[in-house]
This record gives C-alpha cells, sequence and structure tokens, in this order.
C-alpha cells in the first residue's frame, strides 16, 4: 500500500455520459461540481467541492477515501428482456502528489457502475470501491486509473501491473484486463490534467475501454 503518500485527486472537468437503452436515453453533462447544491450529485468519504468548479475526491491525508456518485441512478440492465444498455463518457482528471519528493502516488481513482451505492469499500490500493477481500459483493464495473502498484494487503494480492495503468474491473479490484498507459504517452499521476473516454457497445464486451488525450 501506499500508506506513506498523500495524492490529491480532482476531477476538475467535464463529467459527460450518454446511456442509450432499448427504451429510455438518459445523457448528462456536469461542467461544474457543487456537492451541497447539485441534487443529482452524491458526494460522501472525503469528496468536497468549493462551489468554484472542480471537485476534489480525497483530501490531503494519507489513506483519504471520496466518492462521487450520480444520483438516483441509472438503469442499465431492462429486466424484461435482459438486455444491457450501450454507454459512453468522458471525463478530465488530475492527480497530484503531495509528496513531491516521491516516485510513486498513491493510489488511483476509478470511474464506477455499481448496482449498491450504499457499498463503501476500503481504502489504499481498493480504490474505496472494493472491500478487503477485493470484492463489492454486488455487481460492479470499474475502470481504475491506478497509480501504485500494489503487491499485498493483508490476506488479499494484487495483480497489478506497475504504478501508471489503466484496468477494467469486474466485480474485483483484481483487473480484468490491463494496460500500461506510458506508452500512450501518459503518466497519470505527472499529467496536469488526463481526458478519458470509456465506451461500451451492447451486448459484446467493452470495445475500447479507454482512450487518452495526452
Ligand atoms: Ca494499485
Amino acid at each position: 500500500m501506499g500508506s506513506s503518500i498523500t495524492t490529491l485527486l480532482v476531477l476538475v472537468g467535464l463529467l459527460f455520459l450518454n446511456l442509450v437503452a432499448a427504451q429510455n436515453d438518459t445523457s448528462f453533462v456536469f461542467s461544474s461540481f457543487d456537492c451541497m447544491k447539485d441534487s443529482h450529485l452524491k458526494c460522501s468519504g472525503d469528496s468536497s467541492t468549493s462551489g468554484q468548479g472542480p471537485l476534489n475526491l480525497t483530501a490531503v491525508t494519507t489513506g483519504s477515501v471520496g466518492h462521487a456518485l450520480y444520483t438516483p441512478g441509472i438503469r442499465f440492465l431492462d429486466p424484461a428482456t435482459s438486455k444491457t444498455s450501450s454507454f459512453s463518457t468522458n471525463f478530465t482528471f488530475s492527480i497530484q502528489r503531495v509528496n513531491s519528493g516521491s516516485q510513486a502516488a498513491g493510489e488511483g481513482l476509478a470511474f464506477v457502475i455499481l448496482s449498491n451505492p450504499n457499498f463503501t469499500g476500503s481504502g489504499g490500493g481498493f480504490l474505496g470501491v472494493y472491500g478487503s477481500d477485493g470484492r463489492a459483493g454486488a455487481p460492479t464495473l470499474a475502470v481504475e486509473f491506478d497509480t501504485f502498484k500494489d503487491v499485498k494487503t493483508g490476506n488479499f494480492t494484487f495483480n497489478d501491473i506497475n504504478n501508471n495503468h489503466v484496468g477494467l474491473d469486474l466485480d474485483s479490484i483484481n483487473s480484468k484486463a490491463q494496460v500500461d498507459a506510458a506508452p500512450a504517452g501518459v503518466i497519470l499521476y505527472k499529467a496536469s490534467s488526463v481526458t478519458a473516454w470509456v465506451e461500451y457497445s451492447a451486448p459484446t464486451d467493452v470495445q475500447h475501454p479507454v482512450r487518452f488525450v495526452p
């Protein structure tokens, strides 16, 4: 774990999501964030806003965890047909190392779609999404932007490839697929900002989990 490393995670820009379902299309844009005034934004843990636009997902303390969820939620599965919805989203974030002398940054952030919005995961390598057993206890999809190579916490062993990767997580913090961000010219914890796209085309798996614009 990056227990001695503090990192401030900031969602700095536009969060856009477009959902195309069989019956209902949903689309929303956050051009700024206000945890107190926006009824569609549920902030918990250490996440906060100042009313100036950005959303701070964590505080500048070791082990900080924060969440921001779109509420009241979106139905991705049609129970009548068992068909899932296609969606696309893009968002811009900044990972700011506080311990500037460190060569690493902990731990990262994740875009999540979760079926139990009240579940609070563990900190550190579990990214606030999964419990200390590496699971969320309910169907969960996450695209993680991981800035610390975790090896083992307690009895749990991580499969991180390095400290600068993007992973596709299905019900587990141990990713089904991981991609090194460096060949795309992106160092997640050094870039002033990163804009990411996540696209899903139903009923196949994620075709292009993440594309980068350095
Ligand atoms: Ca990690």
